[in-house]
């Protein structure tokens, strides 16, 4: 594949001024006529050709402001349409026909149907699979969108913009004619039509615009959107609050697609879901797909504005709309939820997915500067690292300014396809803050080292703390020049309250109240007065995305994990304690692995647990270990994953037996019986209950309160809950495979649940498990077609069950390679984004690595390998 770049970026030859589309639906084949208003942009010479972008297309007619275009004129071929002596200044309309298959699109980009719903995604490349374009995101226009079908097939007729026509077409067929009247790019347009249930409620905006919100489901199913029409709502107040953004059509929809490749996408005023996004009620779903639901709707919301009225000059601009907008939905996740309890989630999924990929050979900056496939950069780092970027502008300019600096990029760049230097100007131009040294960050790939070292001279009553920033060349190459590291922190005292944080600096920082802005390679801060040394609690909230090597003492990092009082570091302290003893405990061949967790660890943890006056759901976050993956990346080289998880299974048994006590009380204040309420108080009180009862069991080795949970439980959280600690730790009490069984008996007709079922399943550790995933995929109810059962089975296997995937005699990953050799003929999207769990090959024991490395070896020599699979199969080696 050819490697675009950034340093070619150049406009178009020509401008689009408007788009007309006439897309017809039948049975098995669809008709596209896109009418195309063109103009040669000035200081284009005439003999330029018009170079159009398509992609396995077949063009049926084209005409030249409406006289067909003679044969030696143009060139057509299924990936471009060049047409040759076009005008010289004029503007003309070029009329494109061509003829597509949606039912045989099983890539699910472009035009293709799913359960008899014809639906289209285009982000990044898939409108060139719809009609030849200039494919692009700086290419923006409004569109006219005319779509005929059965009337009995698609009662449901929908496009961008508003509604302006329809009627009746004789021969049992109708149409609908949609305008949207904002310029967009044509990785925003959309279409759906199909046979859907519909709910709809009235908005009014700020300013007083009606807007009718619609949600549509397949048929029987509009009754699980109710809670996703609450999130858009709230989500629409939200960002009128929080940022001054009113919505701008008269119409929202959101529809709900059981074959998505994504999470959903913004269209704009048309967004096609995942219908895992959208579709749920307590008997299906847990507290997490709520907190899902509510996330991703304000997600694709708050694109409105920052993707689609301001959208990106180029897809290396992709951060530009997707790191701004996951700032947005976390920020109001934090307003709508509890602030530390989602900023931990944060910090963890960025830990979890975006870490790994910044230390490893698919690493790349945040604003990458070239690649081969576009569908492989929809990345943590560009979405999660994104958002912690802007998170640090927000930090280093305050909310004031902050808001200022937004209002601005609103008020400048509405309407245009814009860049990540045009956006931090605007934060430059409101704070009068010189940002070029920020803007690092965007081009320099890596997680920096943070090194806080501290000293405390008793005598004169001073406490000094040293800061270095350390980034060393990855696979990306792109330099390890100083970055600003904004560094909050306190000095906490024994009785764990915060001291004054008056400090002078010496060397490259600035200090103002409890930031430390670092600028230099180091610089040091000096606290006088300080009778007895303090805990310093540093990166609290975590304030910029680096790893932190702070070799504090014990017993501050124990004080901190009880007192601290800025509980995001409360909860990190202890979680930094457990995980350091566990990669200990787990590297060590010749260590003992049945009590990894020193006492005092424990008791910190249960400390956090067992305090009543503490959020439920920071409870539960404060005694959840972490991830077996996560470990393993802190091991970091010759990692063994069966240890791993034997030390965490040791770690499980050693807590839930010493905090036996304190999850009974947990466990008798818990009412399973109580009705359900999705808010986050009442989810945060099921997660601890379901952390307590998983301890329990660990602690006695006995299924029975998780059999009995199980069958009394009248929720899909408690249900769900009970079944993952029978699957994942009672794999041969016969009451597992009865539970299991008889999910599968209750649901099997409902997608959903059946993803989780496979999940669940795939994700029980074991040197069995790949052949339980093989079973699994000869199972009726499994395809390849359907990315969520993809997702499921092999994803959940190759990324969440260790064990089992990383089997030392290596058919773990053959298994996972021969499917997504069988997957990439299909949907190659998928197959790429799964493939991305072997990046991680050089940090595991000899014989697993080579195992790894033949196996990655094997996938690139095959024939005719997409090019989204050979792209990271093949970084993934280098
Ligand atoms: N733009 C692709 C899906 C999303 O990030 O919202
Ligand atoms: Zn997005």
């Amino acid at each position: 594949g050819q490697t675009v770049k950034l340093s070619d970026y150049r406009p178009t030859d020509f401008d689009l001024h408007a788009v007309e589309l006439t897309i017809r639906l039948y049975e098995g084949r669809a008709a596209v006529r896109a009418q195309l208003s063109l103009s040669r942009r000035a200081g284009i010479a005439a003999t330029v050709p018009l170079r159009l972008d398509g992609d396995e297309l077949t063009l049926t007619s084209l005409a030249l402001d409406g006289e067909a275009v003679a044969s030696d004129r143009y060139t057509a071929t299924s990936d471009a349409l060049i047409v040759e002596d076009l005008p010289e200044s004029a503007r003309f309309a070029l009329t494109i026909e061509t003829e597509l298959v949606p039912e045989d699109n099983t890539q699910l980009s472009g035009l293709y149907r799913s359960n008899g719903i014809w639906c289209t995604q285009c982000e990044a490349e898939g409108f060139r699979r719809i009609t030849y374009f200039l494919d692009r995101p700086d290419v923006l226009a409004p569109y006219k969108v005319r779509v005929e079908a059965d009337k009995a097939a698609a009662p449901v007729l929908l496009s961008n913009g508003n509604p302006v026509e329809s009627g009746d077409l004789g021969d049992d067929r109708h149409f609908a004619v949609w305008d949207d009247p904002f310029n967009k790019p044509s990785y925003l347009f959309a279409m759906v039509a199909g046979d859907l249930d519909a709910v709809h409620e009235p908005f009014t905006t700020a300013s007083g615009r009606k807007v009718t919100l619609g949600i549509y489901t397949e048929k029987g199913r509009v009754h699980q959107a109710a809670y996703a029409m609450d999130a858009l709502k709230r989500s629409m107040l939200w960002d009128e609050r929080r940022f001054g953004r009113e919505y701008d059509l008269d119409v929202f929809n959101v529809v709900a697609i059981a074959d998505f490749n994504m999470g959903a996408m913004e269209n704009k005023g048309l967004n096609v879901f995942n219908h895992k996004y959208v579709l749920l009620d307590p008997d299906i779903a847990t507290d997490a797909d709520y907190a899902g639901v509510e996330t991703v709707i304000a997600h694709e919301y708050f694109h409105n504005w920052t993707g689609n009225r301001i959208t990106c000059r180029d897809w290396f601009q992709l951060c530009l709309k997707e790191g701004l907008t996951v700032y947005r939905d976390q920020e109001f996740s934090a307003d709508e939820r509890e602030q530390t309890v989602q900023r931990i989630g944060a910090v963890r999924r960025l830990k979890a997915h975006q870490f790994p990929e910044d230390q490893g050979p698919l690493q790349h900056p945040v604003r990458p500067s070239e690649y081969r496939e576009i569908n492989n950069f929809y990345t943590a780092t560009v979405y999660d690292k994104g958002a912690e970027l802007v998170r640090m502008i927000a930090t280093l300019l305050g909310r004031g300014d902050f808001r200022k600096g937004m209002d601005l990029y609103f008020e400048r760049h509405d309407g245009e396809a814009t860049t990540i230097e045009a956006f931090i100007a605007c934060f430059e131009a409101a704070s009068g803050t010189d940002l070029s040294q920020f803007a690092r960050w965007y081009a320099q790939a890596g997680t920096p080292t943070l090194t806080v070292r501290e000293a405390y001279d008793p005598a004169a009553r001073r406490f000094e703390v040293t800061l270095r920033q350390t980034l060393s060349e990855g696979a990306a190459g792109t330099g390890t020049a100083p970055m600003v590291m904004p560094v909050r922190f306190g000095l906490v005292g024994d009785n764990g309250a915060d001291g004054d944080p008056a400090g002078t600096v010496c060397g490259d920082a600035r200090i103002a109240d409890d930031l430390i802005v670092l600028t230099g390679k180091s610089a040091s801060v000096t606290f006088e007065n300080q009778p007895s040394r303090p805990h310093l609690s540093v990166l609290r909230d975590f304030s910029a995305p680096v790893t932190l090597d702070h070799d504090q003492d014990a017993a501050s990092r124990l004080t901190l994990a009880r007192l601290d009082p800025n509980l995001f570091n409360r909860w990190r302290a202890a979680s930094d304690l457990v995980g350091d003893a566990l990669a200990e405990a787990g590297k060590d061949p010749l260590g003992d692995s049945t009590q990894p967790l020193p006492d005092a660890v424990i008791d910190a943890l249960l400390a956090s647990a067992g305090d009543d006056a503490l959020d439920p759901a920071f409870r539960a976050q404060a005694i959840a270990l972490p991830a077996e993956m996560d470990i393993a990346r802190q091991i970091a080289v010759k990692v063994d994953p069966d240890r791993v998880h034997d030390a965490v299974e040791s770690a499980r048994q050693q807590i839930g037996k010493k905090g036996y006590p304190v999850f009974e009380r947990l466990r008798k204040g818990f009412d399973p019986r109580a009705a359900f309420s999705p808010d986050a108080a009442s989810a945060g009180t099921r997660a601890l209950a379901n952390t307590a009862l998983s301890y329990l069991t660990a602690a006695t080795q006995d299924p029975g309160s998780a059999l009995r949970q199980y069958d009394a439980a009248t929720n899909m959280t408690d249900r769900m809950a009970a079944l993952a600690i029978l699957a994942h730790h009672f794999p041969e009490e016969p009451g597992t495979a009865t539970a299991l069984d008889d999910l599968y008996r209750r649901f099997e007709h409902d997608d959903l649940v059946l993803d989780k079922w496979f999940a669940l399943q795939a994700s029980a550790p074991s040197h069995d498990a790949v052949e339980a995933v093989a079973r699994l995929a000869e199972h009726p109810h499994f395809t390849l077609r359907n990315p969520n059962r993809v997702r499921a089975l092999v994803g959940t296997f190759a990324t969440a069950n260790q064990v089992g995937f990383h089997r030392p005699d290596g058919v773990g990953y053959q298994w996972v390679a021969d499917k997504l050799a069988d997957l990439d003929t299909i949907n190659p999207q998928i197959a790429a984004r799964i493939a991305t769990t072997f990046r991680a090959w050089r940090s595991f024991e000899p014989a697993r690595r080579q195992k790894i490395e033949t196996t990655l070896r094997d996938l690139r020599d095959i024939k005719g390998l997409s090019k989204d699979l050979r792209d990271i199969v093949e970084r993934s080696l280098k």
